[in-house]
């Protein structure tokens, strides 16, 4: 496939490099660097076989009068090499400008820096991500700030295509909620249809290609959600209290509905509590607890044992809906097929995840932190771990 560029380019920390990684993947290849620049280190250019545009990761503008000279002077010495090359692998298609909620509050000092930077590719569209976009009010402020300051000129207008809220990495709050991620599949359809004719992909490939998205995208939150379950069930008691997990089982379900695009509605609603249900009461703490005293080998404390249950129940609960769901949104199952959703989800939490604890169980030792527990959770599954 032959690809154009997107520059990314914005403040030091806003997010540029996790914005990447969740757009191309973990499957992503780092490129070796084609232009000639000052420091090969300040450019980093991502792609994807999947996906039409690469992504060239730039050196963060770091605020001050002084410094912020290095990034734009960087930016601007790259993009007249690379004009100058008259290549059309170096061609530029887009620019994706990432701003937080923090670094929007220099504008419109920064723009000018900003927009002197970029100003070689003349026609080039700006897309402004607001990256880390986690809450409604902040967004809407950090997009005033963003418009007005490119409103204020008619040369920053012009170029100005579409402001966009990301979340590119699951979030988890002070208060153990999971915030999803956001935005990222309509970055990427934008994105595409942004960029020459010849080189966009083609409607059904960006489709498949955005399947693979929100799979990972799932699997990320599962991950979040895994570790808030180890934390909440964790605790040393004689038999884990599943009811504990309910909140975080919640959360986790609706994150994974919401990334899947799926319709809210009456019976969507039902199916989703009807899943976190069939996740508090279709085993109980104490059945497990009790099987696992069975198994030889197993030398942990009560608050271990108690935090693998509740990790991989969340894990095998979250897995399993992410299948449920990716049926759904592809229509090839309906929110009206309760009994199969039911059936999935019981089989996944009965007679495996017994296995897939004791193999955390006996693999753990004792003293373990709450990430070597997700680890080996995960393991599990990925191994279809059998005892
Ligand atoms: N949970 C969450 N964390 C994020 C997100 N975006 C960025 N972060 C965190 O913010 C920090 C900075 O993110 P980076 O992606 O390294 O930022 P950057 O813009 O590449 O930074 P520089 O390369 O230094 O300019 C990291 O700790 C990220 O994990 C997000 O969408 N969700
Ligand atoms: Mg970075």
């Amino acid at each position: 496939m032959e690809k154009s560029n997107v520059l990314v380019v914005g403040f030091e920390g806003v997010g540029k490099s996790t914005l990447i990684k969740t757009v191309l993947g973990d499957e992503a290849m780092k490129k070796a660097q084609a232009v000639r620049s000052g420091r090969p280190e300040d450019f980093q250019i991502y792609e994807n076989d999947k996906v039409p545009f690469r992504l060239i990761d730039t050196v963060g503008i770091e605020p001050g009068l002084f410094k912020e000279q290095r990034a734009v002077n960087a930016v601007k010495k790259w993009s007249s090499n690379a004009i100058k090359a008259r290549r059309k692998e170096h061609q530029i298609s887009a620019i994706w400008f990432c701003v937080d909620k923090y670094t929007s509050k220099l504008f419109p000092k920064t723009i000018d820096s900003f927009v002197e930077a970029v100003d070689y590719w003349d026609d080039v569209p700006i897309i402004v991500v607001i990256t880390q976009s986690y809450g409604e009010d902040d967004v809407a402020k950090t997009r005033e700030i963003v418009e007005k300051a490119f409103l204020s000129k008619k040369k920053y207008a012009t170029k100005l295509t579409e402001i966009v809220s990301v979340i590119a990495k699951p979030k988890q709050t002070k208060e153990g909620e999971v915030i999803p991620p956001t935005g990222i599949v309509e970055l990427i359809e934008l994105t595409n249809s942004l960029l020459p004719v010849g080189f966009q992909a083609s409607e059904r490939d960006i489709a498949k290609y955005l399947l693979s998205r929100k799979r990972a995208m799932s699997h990320a939150v599962v991950s979040v959600a895994t570790l808030a379950g180890i934390t909440a069930g964790g605790i040393a008691m004689p038999v884990v209290d599943l009811m504990l997990l309910k909140p975080t089982e919640s959360l986790e379900l609706e994150s994974i509905f919401k990334i899947w695009g799926i319709k809210k509605t009456k019976k969507t609603k039902d199916l989703l509590k009807l899943m976190v249900d069939i996740g508090t009461v279709s085993i109980t703490g104490k059945t497990l607890v009790s099987s696992l005293k069975l198994i030889p080998g197993i030398n942990l404390g009560a608050a271990s044992i108690n935090a693998i249950i509740s990790g991989t129940i969340v894990f095998a609960l979250g897995e399993a809906s992410v299948y449920i769901f990716e049926q759904i949104a592809t229509g090839k199952k309906t929110v009206d097929d309760i009994e199969w959703a039911q059936k999935i989800l019981q089989d996944s939490l009965s007679n495996t995840v017994l296995d897939k604890i004791a193999y955390s169980a006996k693999k753990l030792s004792k003293g373990a932190d709450k990430t070597e527990i997700l680890d080996s959770v995960a393991q599990a599954f990925a191994k279809g771990a059998t005892t």
